[in-house]
């Protein structure tokens, strides 16, 4: 790996210059990476901070919220609302979609959010994520409207996440290509680390929340328990299991090393239609995972091309390598 030394702003400056991204765009982004520098702020403080632990509330998905769910919802409302960019917001934190207060500037863009992906993480210090998906419209709406928001995943502009792991890692797509950026505390900004990242087809590491195994399709139980058979097995060769519960530490290690990382719809979730938010989980998710040249399928389509039906709807996530995707389908 080369080590390039370019900042995050520098590298979309040159995405600008060259005509790959817009001036907004890059003003929106700024904004984002300001968030999530904020939001390491509050983690790396730990138990040491006052920001731990669980709420009485809860958000709109009936979980019970973490103070740090809450404390990253507000970042990414403060930092991003006065970007003069923005038609709205969504957020997983929030029911409905947050409309830029009428004393701000607006702009054309949408972004859909969750502040902290993984919160049940937090109380063992274990790596959580913010991800993030944009959409840019027409025009400037006058009031955000639900049917502005319900995007398919193919339509978005740019998607990303940042991860509060060992390091604070920022790992963006704008639709060229997956780049991925460190935070350097002496400056104070993200640098680029990695260029054009991309996904081995092939793997033999897969995460999947086993404890569920008993709730899973038959055909999904066929794919694991073949695959855990090791050279017993059809595939001939040992796999390796890993479980995060974050799906950006899932996803991270999966855009570094290959892997497969699967959260299907099963008898205990298929009323709610899976486990992970297609807006602003699934979708930006694929969105990268793809630009790597790695797969997304829901289990029965593909998640970019999910035509969306509500802000909170949920999906089937199978995501990774190329191969190991297509094998976990085939059998599935
Ligand atoms: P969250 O957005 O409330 O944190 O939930 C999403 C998380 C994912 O990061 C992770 O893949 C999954 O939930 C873990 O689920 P489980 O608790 O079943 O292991
Ligand atoms: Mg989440």
């Amino acid at each position: 790996m080369s080590t390039p030394t370019k900042t995050f702003m520098q590298h979309l400056f040159q995405q600008r210059h060259a005509g790959l991204i817009e001036r907004d765009l890059t003003t929106l982004l700024h904004s984002v990476a300001t968030a999530c520098k904020a939001i390491a702020n509050h983690l790396k403080n730990g138990d040491l901070g006052d920001a731990m632990g669980a709420l009485e509330s809860e958000n709109v998905q009936g979980e019970t919220q973490k103070k740090l769910d809450v404390i990253a919802n507000d970042i990414f409302l403060e930092r991003c609302q006065y970007s003069g960019v923005l038609a709205g917001m969504v957020s997983e934190e929030m029911e409905d979609i947050h409309q830029i207060p009428k004393n701000l500037p607006k702009g054309r863009y949408v972004i859909l959010f969750d502040p902290l992906d993984g919160s049940s993480n937090i109380d063992v210090d274990v790596s959580v994520g913010s991800i993030f998906s944009i959409f840019e419209l027409p025009e400037v709406p006058e009031k955000l409207t639900i049917e502005d928001v319900l995007r398919k995943g193919v339509e978005q502009v740019a998607a990303g996440y940042a991860i509060y792991g060992p390091s604070t890692m920022l790992v963006l797509s704008t639709g060229h290509g997956v780049n991925a950026f460190t935070f350097d505390g002496s400056i104070g900004e993200f640098r680029q680390t990695h260029e054009d990242l991309k996904i081995p087809a092939d793997t033999s590491e897969i995460a999947i929340n086993a404890s569920r195994r008993r709730h899973w399709d038959e055909s999904l139980r066929n794919y694991v328990d073949d695959s855990f058979a090791g050279e017993a097995g059809t595939r001939g060769r040992d796999f390796n299991m890993r479980w995060i519960a974050s799906m950006v530490a899932e996803v991270h290690r999966i855009m570094m090393r290959g892997g497969i990382f699967i959260y299907p719809v099963d008898d205990k979730n298929r009323a709610e239609g899976g486990k992970l938010r297609l807006l602003y989980e699934a979708s930006p998710m694929g969105f990268l995972v793809e630009q790597a040249g790695g797969a997304a399928s829901t289990g029965t389509e593909r998640i970019l091309e999910v035509d969306p039906t509500g802000l909170h709807q949920r999906v089937g996530v199978v995501l990774g390598s190329a191969n190991e995707v297509a094998c976990a389908l085939k059998v599935s």
